[in-house]
């Protein structure tokens, strides 16, 4: 299976939509709270108009529900006076799960209390407006607060991603991969973790350069994303020229067999120079996370049974 490496975008693409998957997708909900229907449904008109997706809630305890049901929503407008529950009341408690890095809330009230907006921003809402509101202007604090919320999630992709790779980096791996495998055991399911070394790398950075050294790297990684794109697994650049993959719900016997399948895949690629084609064979590691040891002690023991797919002498998985 020839793949050739002009340019490596279309794998990097791959990877980031998978990285935004995992961090949350594009499309923007807004939830409108108001007691008041006439007030709710224009708001809520208004915002369609723009193309958001929009939902609507007559009390706090509503709205509240609405959040638990609905993850994609990226901010909430709320009104201050309302039975029940006030708006202030209601943002001091989206904030004990929802922190700004991923939900907004802006406040709106009719109430001559000048000292209100302060209130609601101390209790965690981002914006304020007064009614009566000129449109206008909460139009560009709601645009204000969409944009920055896309710019925090741009922030969170680059700290979370390889630059030459597009893969997810070192970072997310520790990050997320204890949390994932502590959800499966918990459901008594297996995992295992792979450590991926490419076989004799330096020799190959001395022969060709190091830039060819890179494209050899993007190609090796986008091929193993491609493998295990929907998988569920998760697949990360380490470093250098080691890589390593979570699977979940695999035992060592069907991790093994999948690692198996992803040293063939990366032994017959090839890499397209002006005037030849180049290859590469990786090493294989595997180990069971049986228990209790911590995540980076079952990494360890990946990289020491690697160490042997090594001396025995490499282009091998060892378990
Ligand atoms: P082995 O088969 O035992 O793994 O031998 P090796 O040569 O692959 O291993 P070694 O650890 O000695 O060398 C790894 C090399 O990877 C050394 C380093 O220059 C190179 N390397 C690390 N990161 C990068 C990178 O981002 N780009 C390039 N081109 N080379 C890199
Ligand atoms: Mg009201
Ligand atoms: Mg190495
Ligand atoms: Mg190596």
């Amino acid at each position: 299976a020839d793949y050739h490496v002009k340019n490596n975008e279309g794998a990097i693409d791959l990877v980031v939509s998978s990285v935004l998957r995992l961090l949350g997708n594009r499309q923007v909900g807004v939830l409108v709270v108001d007691d008041l229907p006439s007030a709710r449904a224009m708001l809520a008109d208004l915002l369609r108009v723009q193309k958001f997706q929009v939902y609507e809630a007559s009390t706090g305890y509503q709205a509240m529900d609405i959040l638990v049901r609905q993850p994609h929503i990226e901010l909430v407008i709320t009104d201050y006076n309302m039975p029940d529950m006030d708006g202030y009341e209601l943002t001091r408690r989206i904030r004990r799960d929802h922190n700004s890095d991923r939900l907004r809330i802006i406040g709106i009230s009719s109430s001559a209390d000048r000292l209100l907006s302060a209130s609601f921003l101390k209790a965690g809402a981002n914006d304020f407006v007064y009614r009566p509101y000129v449109i206008e202007e909460l139009q560009c604090r709601i645009q204000h607060n969409i944009e920055t919320l896309a710019q925090l999630r741009q922030l969170r992709v680059a700290a979370f991603s390889d630059y030459l790779t597009g893969l997810p980096n070192r970072r997310y791996f520790f990050d997320e991969g204890p949390a994932q495998v502590a959800g499966r055991l918990e459901r008594g399911e297996p995992c295992c973790i792979a450590m991926l070394d490419i076989d004799h790398f330096k020799k190959l950075n001395d022969t060709y350069g190091h830039e060819i050294g890179d494209r050899v790297l993007q190609a090796v990684g986008a091929k193993l994303a491609r493998r295990l794109d929907g998988s569920g697994h998760l697949l990360a650049r380490l470093g250098g020229e080691e890589f390593s993959v979570l699977m979940l719900g695999l035992d060592v016997e069907k991790g093994s067999a999948l690692c198996e399948t992803l040293r063939r895949e990366i032994e017959s690629l090839r890499v397209a120079l002006d005037d030849h084609d180049i290859s590469v064979t990786i090493s294989i590691g595997l180990a069971e996370i049986a228990g209790r040891e911590s995540f980076s002690n079952y990494l360890a023991a990946a990289d020491q049974l690697l160490y042997l797919a090594k001396s025995y002498g490499r282009n091998r998985v060892y378990s």
